[in-house]
C-alpha cells in the first residue's frame, strides 16, 4: 500500500517574504518621529517591504490607507489608532481578507476578536504615574490644570482617567483643554489658562512634551519662573529632558515610541501562522531634574 503523501510542510516565511502595512497617524510630535524612525529602520534591516503613509491625524485617511493595504493584499497591517472609536468595519473587511491587524501604540474600543494583537504602554497606568508625582509636588494639595491630547484617542483618555483615579483628593482639577499633542496648539491654551486662573494654579498636567514645550513658551511670556508651577509631562523625549534640565518640567512620565522590532517581529509571526501575545505593553519609567542632564546624552529620542 503507498504511503500517505507527507503533509504539505506550511511554508516558513522570513522578513523578505513580509509585505507590513503601517498607516501612521501623524507627525504630530517628537514622539511620533522616533516611532516613525523606528519602524522604518526596523524593517529596512530586516528586508520587511513596508507600505507607508501619514494620516495627519485624520481617522479618515488611517482607514483609507487600511482599505488600500487591504486592496493590495499585504501580509500584516500594523495600526496606530489616532483616536478609540471608529475601526470595527475596516477590523472587519481585513479580517474577511484574511489579513492579520497589530494594533500598535494606542488602543481602540472594537472588540479584540477583531485583531490579532496590541502592543503599547498602558496610557491608564502612565497617568496614575503622573499623578503620584503631582501628588509629591503638592502635599498639601492645590489647584491644577491639564492640557490633554487628541480627544477620544487613547492615549489621552488613558492617561486622563489613570491621572483622576491616583490624583489625592486635596488637588483639584480646575479645568482641562486640549492641545491635540502638538506644541502649536498647546501654546494659546496655555495662554487662556493663565488668563483665566492667574494666580490661582499651582500645576499642571500635560499629557506629552510636545505641549508642555509649547505650554512653556506661554508661561515664560507671561512672566512666570521655573518651577513656580509644577508641570508634570509625558513621553521623555530630548525636548522634555532639556525642560527639567531649565526647571520648567518637574517630572516626566516615560512613553516609549520604539516599537518597530516587536511589531517586526510578531508580524512575521502572525504570517507563519503562530500563536502571540494578545496584549505586550512596554516597561516604562518615570524621569526626574536631577538625572535629566547625565541621562540627556542616551536619549534615543
Ligand atoms: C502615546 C502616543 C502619544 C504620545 C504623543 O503612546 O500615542 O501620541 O504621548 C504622541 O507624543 O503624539
Amino acid at each position: 500500500e503507498a504511503a500517505a503523501p507527507a503533509a504539505e510542510e506550511a511554508p516558513v516565511y522570513t522578513y523578505a517574504d513580509m509585505t507590513l502595512c503601517y498607516p501612521q497617524l501623524g507627525a504630530e510630535s517628537d514622539w511620533r518621529t522616533a516611532n516613525t524612525a523606528s519602524i522604518k529602520q526596523t524593517a529596512e534591516e530586516l528586508g520587511v517591504t513596508l507600505i507607508f503613509s501619514d494620516a495627519q491625524q485624520k481617522q479618515e485617511n488611517q482607514i483609507s490607507a487600511v482599505r488600500a493595504c487591504i486592496e493590495q493584499g499585504v501580509d500584516v497591517i500594523a495600526l496606530p489608532p489616532v483616536v478609540e472609536d471608529g475601526w470595527d468595519a475596516v477590523l472587519t473587511e481585513a479580517q474577511d481578507a484574511g489579513i492579520p491587524v497589530i494594533i500598535v501604540d494606542r488602543s481602540v474600543s472594537a472588540d479584540s476578536s477583531l485583531y490579532a494583537a496590541h502592543i503599547g504602554s498602558d496610557m491608564f497606568l502612565e497617568g496614575q504615574r503622573a499623578a503620584e508625582e503631582m501628588n509629591k509636588l503638592l502635599p498639601d494639595g492645590g489647584n491644577i490644570l491639564e492640557l490633554s491630547g487628541t480627544v477620544g484617542s487613547g492615549a489621552a483618555t488613558g492617561r486622563a482617567e489613570g491621572f483622576r483615579d491616583a490624583l489625592n483628593d486635596n488637588i483639584t482639577i480646575l479645568d482641562s483643554q486640549t492641545g491635540n499633542f502638538t506644541r502649536a496648539e498647546a501654546i494659546p491654551v496655555m495662554e487662556a489658562f493663565l488668563k483665566k486662573y492667574a494666580g490661582q494654579v499651582d500645576g499642571v498636567f500635560i499629557h506629552n512634551d510636545d505641549m508642555a514645550i509649547g505650554a512653556i513658551e506661554a508661561i515664560k511670556a507671561a512672566g512666570i519662573e521655573p518651577g513656580d508651577l509644577k508641570i508634570v509631562s509625558v513621553d521623555g523625549t530630548r525636548g522634555g529632558f532639556q525642560a527639567m534640565i531649565d526647571g520648567w518640567i518637574q517630572a516626566d512620565v516615560e512613553c516609549n515610541p520604539l516599537l518597530g522590532p516587536q511589531v517586526m517581529e510578531m508580524g512575521l509571526k502572525l504570517m507563519n501562522g503562530e500563536a502571540v501575545d494578545p496584549e505586550t505593553l512596554t516597561n516604562e519609567t518615570v524621569y526626574y531634574p536631577e538625572e535629566a542632564e547625565e541621562l540627556l546624552p542616551t536619549r534615543q529620542y
